[in-house]
């Protein structure tokens, strides 16, 4: 094959490379501004305990209960909290009243856990790892009231929320 022949197919091989390469891309774009919400209720619970988003796309805590709650972050293998996420959204009472939010917005990718220091505690387990309990006492829904933020560039796992976070749920409810 003469060298001029090579080379168009080379070019041809790298240009339906990149056409494939777009067409892979075309539709699973990740929208990075949105953000994805977990609510609280009066069951203390977080009702989506587990979201993913993009580096920097923004999770928005809304508590929707007459009580407050706490969203601090800590690591599983040491149970030292993870001053990046720490958000204390006031309860409200009652319809009418603005419903508090705690906004985070995380850039680096990485699985970030956390919980609600009101009503689960962190139970050690083995050496110095910790997972979150149900705080004793707690009325409400039986789980440990704590979640993980997976923060990701990959949009199989953004498109694995639950639906309820694309947009704010439960508008008006108060209370268990
Ligand atoms: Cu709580």
């Amino acid at each position: 094959m003469k060298k001029g022949r090579i080379a168009l197919l080379v070019a041809t091989c790298l240009s339906l490379a990149l056409v494939g390469c777009a067409g892979a891309n075309a539709g699973t774009a990740i929208d990075s501004s949105a953000p994805v919400y977990v609510h609280m209720n009066g069951g203390n619970e977080f009702l989506e305990p587990t979201v993913a988003v993009a580096p920097g796309e923004p999770v928005v805590f809304v508590n929707e209960d007459t009580e407050p709650h706490t969203v601090l972050g800590y690591h599983p293998s040491t149970g030292k909290l993870n001053p990046a996420i720490n958000g204390d959204p006031a309860g409200t009472p009652g319809a009418g009243h603005p419903v508090a939010t705690y906004t985070v917005k995380l850039k680096k990718p990485g699985i970030y856990a956390y919980y609600c220091s009101v009503h689960a505690v962190l139970a050690k387990t083995y050496g110095s790892a910790v997972q979150p309990a149900h705080r004793p006492g707690v009325h409400g829904y039986p789980g440990a009231m704590a979640g993980e933020i997976i923060v990701t560039t990959d949009p199989a796992l953004i498109a694995q929320n639950p639906a309820s976070s694309a947009k704010k749920v439960l508008n008006g409810y108060f209370g268990g």
